[in-house]
């Protein structure tokens, strides 16, 4: 089912013209630049974005490093193209000129081939040249005219042949000519854009048509078969700022009908096909938590986990070519010791293990099993040992403890030892001295890995997860509970005596430098989770004194590695703890509100995503912050019961498997159009056919408009926020994976597979009433008032009120709550200061409106989605 379109950037098609001979132009000096600049169709020429997307082969191992590449070639090779460093998907045109400019020395006078030419057989070349290098890095510059027109050529430097190892260094390689690429066009396929996966039976259903036209559309939702089992009109919705398309919006949550294969027609498009049937997030939660057994160092993934196509040796046990990770140098003048830190998982598609990143996701698959614990609708069973696929299945701790562990052994192992200067911070990361190139498979790695300084915020880190293992691991590993915990109250220490040791943000050679200077929520998280572990009088002095704990932790742009304190909000508000009734109802009063906005943030976007960040700039891994909203979402829906906040999370979903500007599932194996070119070492099928794609549940990062990655700036220029992806394995700044993402991805699915087992939620007795009254009214336009009554038991924490307006009412204005309105439903949200709704309690609030022949007053009202009497 899936896979069925080609990769976007590969739809021209140049008809290749297959010279028997290499045809190379006399090699001249090259003239000055004319008038028109010529275009480069080198990606990353002077290596300033790392080695990609250079490639080299496995006995000239390269890396970057005083801004330049350096191979260190083996001798005792016997050809030229015996070994390689070259760059592929090279665009040169039948008849063009170019020009191939690079800098390159040698350690050893030697002489090298340059050959632009077919990166595949029969690799027909139009330039071939013997260039003689010596020590001194010189400047080379090469004229010819292209016989060739193809996509698919290479610029290679072929240095075997030799029978010594020597070294060769590389700088500023151009190749100036042809054309400027096409603009990309994404191929979004059918303007009608649905989740591709499905919907639940019972939740909402939305979809888009993307349209231009005024007035609503009709539509036909059609069974497998082709029968049409529900019709209706769509509603227009103007022009959306996230893609630049205009849209209309399809509601066919009406249909509670089940089955496989249905597809949604209008104006003369058909969606995609999807399911509508329980079990849709079932396989998800699995697949999401099976990345990270994937994703582990130190230990063989076998076959009989993952089947042949995944498994590989371990990775980083100081087997050669492996350099660590058990006996570990920090970099020159950090310090004089080494550390054991092999095992845990990899970042992503890099060989990386950072701590602040591994700990947030450790914590995020922790809470996956701890939220089950505490959950009504939640089930520790699903959860439990033997449900996932991993070597301790069957020794009876949960698998996801199991998998959680594997991480929290190795950011306690980060930890600087007592005695040393320091001791009790953390290492802030471990990873490769330079960038390697990809595809590299862990256990090929030849880089020096090197510990860089300890930070406070990798302190921390450590320290929150060290106590939230203590009290999961209690009932399983009392003497590993024990030493999660001890470790943790070592680190807060540390971190209270350095609070202010930051990552330096230039470290960002080898790996990732994850730096953060403002580290007071990573206290907050921290002293969270240790007052909720020990019940310590003096962790809650720490959170309840934090600049955090009432401000508003929930923003738009939502949590992520840098900033954690949504993290600590979250488990105070559902983790049983020594919390008083007022303390509790604080911290779930700021979740709920949290939810709120992002509900309301949901219902006002075309695509109905529960993220909006400030001036729409979608971050770096801006799919992981829709989850994390829906992460505050679904807590919110834990704690209350509220349908509106389970009606966000699945809107949320469906944005991330279809229903989105680009028609594009990011979860790959998940939906007819799926992501599945991630930017990884490994799962690089898309650089080298013999290597898997991304296991099925490995999320893409997204839209991101900071297309940091050459491909990104290249093919995404000028990309309306939701449209800046781009499923193509070198563009890292949109389509890697990491665990940071995945964690809240496994959480997410947990929630919706158990939201699925439980069917709606039950609707209580009716518990409100309302008063409507029209205060004002002249030809067209109204004031209204509307005075809500709690009529229930309980108090109301942050309140909703929706109704439908019978006629073409519009609202305009309001004042004492915050007022929306899709089609003819509007919602009436509670400002900050007048959520609470005691028993018996009103509360009133006003609203302008505009109105075309009549206004009638609406007859049903809801609270929070329950019916008022
Ligand atoms: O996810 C990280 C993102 O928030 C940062 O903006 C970006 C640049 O520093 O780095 C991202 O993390 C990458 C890390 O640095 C190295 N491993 C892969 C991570 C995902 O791309």
């Amino acid at each position: 089912m899936r896979r069925s379109r080609s990769r976007p950037n590969r739809n021209r098609l140049f008809p290749l013209l297959l010279a028997a001979t290499t045809v190379p132009v006399a090699a001249t000096l090259a003239p000055a630049a004319t008038a028109q600049e010529p275009v480069e169709q080198i990606s990353n020429g002077d290596f300033a974005g790392g080695l990609q997307p250079w490639w080299h082969t496995e006995n000239a191992p390269a890396s970057v490093s005083d801004g330049r590449l350096c191979a260190e070639v083996t001798g005792g090779t016997v050809n030229p193209w015996d070994a390689i460093v070259g760059q592929n998907d090279i665009t040169l045109l039948d008849g063009e000129s170019y020009q191939l400019s690079f800098t390159a020395s040698a350690s050893v006078p030697v002489t090298i081939s340059t050959n632009v030419q077919l990166a595949a057989e029969p690799y027909t070349a139009v330039l071939s040249e013997r260039v003689a290098l010596g020590t001194e890095a010189t400047e080379f510059s090469y004229n010819f005219t292209s016989d060739l027109a193809t996509d698919g050529g290479q610029v290679a430097f072929q240095v075997g042949g030799g029978e010594q190892p020597w070294t060769f260094c590389l700088d500023e390689v151009s190749l100036r000519g042809g054309e400027a690429p096409d603009p990309h066009e994404p191929d979004t396929g059918p303007r009608v854009r649905v989740n591709q996966v499905g919907y639940l039976p019972s939740g909402p259903k939305h979809a888009n048509l993307v349209t231009d036209a005024a007035q609503p559309v009709a539509w036909r939702l059609a069974d497998a078969g082709g029968t049409v089992v529900a019709e209706g009109t769509s509603s227009p919705q103007g022009l959306d700022p996230t893609s630049g398309q205009s849209t209309h919006h399809i509601d066919f949550t009406a249909f509670t009908g089940e089955g496989n294969g249905f597809t949604l027609t209008a104006d003369g498009e058909t969606s995609y096909p999807f399911d509508i049937r329980e079990g849709i997030y079932t396989d998800l939660r699995t697949d999401a938590l099976a990345f990270f057994y994937h994703q582990r160092s130190g230990i063989e993934i076998e076959a009989e986990y993952v089947g042949a196509e995944y498994a590989r040796p371990a990775g980083h046990l100081q087997v050669p070519p492996n350099q660590g990770d058990v006996e570990v140098p920090c970099q020159p003048g950090v310090c004089d010791y080494t550390l054991d830190v092999s095992g845990g998982w990899y970042d992503a598609g890099d060989h990386g293990k950072y701590v602040v990143n591994g700990g947030i996701s450790a914590a995020q698959v922790l809470s996956v099993y701890e939220r089950a614990l505490h959950t009504d609708g939640g089930d520790p069973a699903k959860l439990g040992d033997g449900s996932l696929a991993v070597p301790e299945r069957g020794n009876g701790v949960p698998d996801v403890l199991d998998e959680a562990r594997w991480q929290v052994e190795f950011l306690l192992s980060m930890q600087v030892p007592a005695g040393e200067e320091l001791a009790g911070m953390a290492h802030h990361k471990v990873h490769d001295a330079n960038w390697t190139g990809l595809p590299l498979l862990p256990h090929e790695d030849p880089e020096l890995r090197e510990l860089h300084p300890a930070s406070t915020a990798a302190t921390l880190n450590l320290a929150a997860v060290g106590a939230q293992c203590a009290r999961l691991f209690a009932e399983y590993d009392p003497a590993f509970a024990a030493r999660c915990l001890e470790a943790a109250q070592t680190a807060w220490d540390a971190a209270k005596a350095n609070p202010a040791i930051y990552a330096d943000p230039e470290d960002g050679v080898g790996g990732g430098a994850y730096s953060d200077d403002d580290v007071t929520d990573e206290f907050y998280w921290a002293a969270a989770e240790l007052f909720l572990t020990t019940g310590e009088n003096r962790y809650w002095t720490e959170v309840s004194s934090s600049p955090h704990h009432g401000t508003e932790v929930f923003t738009d742009g939502g949590f992520g590695w840098g900033s954690v304190a949504a993290l600590g909000m979250l488990n105070l508000a559902t983790v049983p703890s020594e919390l008083s009734t007022d303390q509790l109802a604080f911290v779930r009063d700021a979740v709920v509100r949290g939810a709120q906005r992002y509900a309301a943030t949901a219902d006002a976007e075309a695509y109905g995503l529960p993220y909006a960040p400030y001036e729409y700039q979608y971050v770096w891994g801006s799919n992981s912050q829709v989850l994390n909203n829906m992460v505050v979402l679904a807590t919110a829906h834990d704690l209350t019961g509220r349908a509106e906040f389970a009606e966000a999370v699945l809107t949320g979903w469906d944005y991330l498997l279809g229903r989105n500007p680009l028609n594009q599932s990011y979860v790959t194996g998940y939906g007819e159009y799926d992501a599945h070119n991630q930017h990884h070492r490994f799962w690089a099928n898309q650089s080298d056919p013999s290597l898997p794609n991304p296991p099925a549940g490995s999320l893409a990062g997204g839209p991101n408009t900071g297309l940091q990655d050459p491909v990104a700036a290249e093919q995404l220029a000028g990309c309306a926020p939701a449209m800046c992806y781009i499923d193509d394995i070198e563009s890292w700044s949109t389509n890697e994976v990491t665990i940071n993402w995945n964690a809240p991805l496994a959480w997410m699915a947990s929630f919706a597979e158990d939201l699925a087992g439980t069917g709606p939620p039950p609707q209580p007795e009716s518990s409100c009433t309302v008063s409507y009254r029209v205060g004002n009214e002249w030809p067209g336009g109204f004031v209204a008032e509307v005075e809500v009554t709690n009529t229930g038991e309980e108090p109301v924490q942050g309140w909703s009120l929706t109704w439908d307006y019978p006629g073409d009412q519009r609202v305009g204005n309001a004042w004492n709550a915050r007022v929306s309105q899709s089609g003819s439903t509007v919602t009436a949200r509670s400002e900050s200061w007048n959520g609470t709704l005691a028993p018996g309690a009103s509360v009133t609030f006003g609203l302008q409106g505009t109105f075309g022949s009549a206004n009638p007053a609406p007859g049903e009202f809801a609270l929070n989605g329950n019916t008022c009497a």
